[in-house]
């Protein structure tokens, strides 16, 4: 029998006018102060011991309305990137679009793994309707995830996949397709050294999906059909700006010869370039630069010749998930993997799709 669920309402972030969705008009979210506002709210509900909880109840809406709305669990990564504050700000900002339909219990992970399986399983216990959640790494998942299937409780992958062995305790995954972002970062880094060059990889958080099949398909792409381009050097940057500048600055100490960087997310390629011009080089034109994301800052870098190529990854999806949440609640059974159309953007398209970038 599950507990009582105690809605968390979205009120006070959608008050203090914090939130912006991809597709939304308004300014853009101070998401940093999202996630700690939100997380607050829920964690209080999802930690606060039984005595508490009857105070907590009387703050929040009576939860009996909540049986006829959606309520939806979400346990975020945390704010690693620009994309993933995207992410998080549509997630939030569409449920608070549709508050008469939906409940979202959001919590932040502060990017730590275990953060997210104590939220999944605080989920449990509220008797959420459906858990969403990009797991930070593919591994480890197995106790947690079989909890929910037990509870029968369905589970949504979010942008980010799990191992094969717990390919039966999650109802879908919607995300991209990694290996094929890898492929096309690669052929545009093999297009502009015109086939011969040294590359450097700047490589996503280890042990995500999306690190290890861009590396994936990138290596893979590369080998098959620039094999005069040589990775000299590989190593994480965690998906951070910061790490991904200090990586570089150490690649750029060890080798005076780099002719390209592939960064698996843009922040990183940002860190990188930051550490380029520092080094008195210009990137963009002495080191080509390639990402994954298709962040706005990265259409900048593009517009001001500093870099060259972005693969976009989309980070809205809560439509996606609010949509496939609904079904699930109500017994449909969908695709395994609901994938992204994402797009392809060289220095030349920066310009014209600047206006257009949302996150
Ligand atoms: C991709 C997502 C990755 C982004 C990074 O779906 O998991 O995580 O590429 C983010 O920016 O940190």
């Amino acid at each position: 029998m599950r507990k009582k669920f105690l809605a968390v309402s979205l009120a006070t972030v959608m008050g203090l006018g914090l939130l912006t969705g991809c597709g939304s008009e308004s300014a853009p979210a101070e998401s940093a102060s999202e996630p700690a506002a939100t997380e607050e709210a829920a964690s209080a509900k999802e930690e606060a011991p039984a005595e508490e909880e009857a105070s907590a109840e009387e703050e929040a809406p009576a939860a009996s309305s909540a049986n006829d709305k959606l309520v939806v669990g979400f346990a975020q990564i945390g704010q690693e990137s620009g994309w993933r504050d995207g992410e998080t700000n549509d997630v939030q900002w569409y449920a608070a679009q549709h508050t008469d339909t939906i409940d979202l219990v959001f919590a932040d992970a502060q990017q730590k793994q275990e953060n997210q399986i104590k939220a999944i399983r605080n989920f449990i216990d509220m008797g959420v309707d459906v858990i969403a959640f990009p797991p930070v790494v593919e591994t480890g998942w197995e106790a947690v995830l079989t909890e929910a299937q037990e509870a029968g409780i369905p589970v949504i992958l979010v942008d980010r996949g799990v191992d094969e062995s717990c390919a039966d305790l999650y109802a879908t995954q919607i995300s991209s397709d990694f290996i094929w972002e890898g492929a096309q970062a690669a052929d545009i880094v093999g297009d502009l050294l015109e086939g011969k060059g040294n590359v450097v990889e700047l490589e996503g958080t280890v042990g995500a999906s999306a690190a290890n099949e861009r590396k994936e398909g990138f290596d893979n792409e590369l080998a098959d059909k620039y094999p005069d381009i040589q990775i000299i050097e590989s190593q994480t940057g965690d998906f951070t700006r910061a790490l991904g500048k200090e990586v570089m600055e150490s690649f750029l100490k060890s080798h005076n010869d780099i002719d390209a960087v592939f960064a698996h997310n843009d922040d990183m390629a940002l860190g990188a370039i930051e550490a380029i011009k520092e080094a008195g080089k210009k990137p963009g034109e002495d080191i080509v630069i390639v990402g994954c994301d298709g962040v706005k800052g990265a259409f900048e870098a593009m517009v001001a010749g500093e870099m060259n190529g972005t693969v976009e990854c989309n980070p809205c999806l809560a439509e996606q998930i609010f949509d496939t949440a609904a079904k699930l609640k109500a017994g449909e059974t969908v695709d395994k993997w609901i994938v992204s159309n994402d797009g392809v953007f060289r220095q030349e398209d920066a310009e014209a799709e600047l206006p257009n970038r949302t996150y």
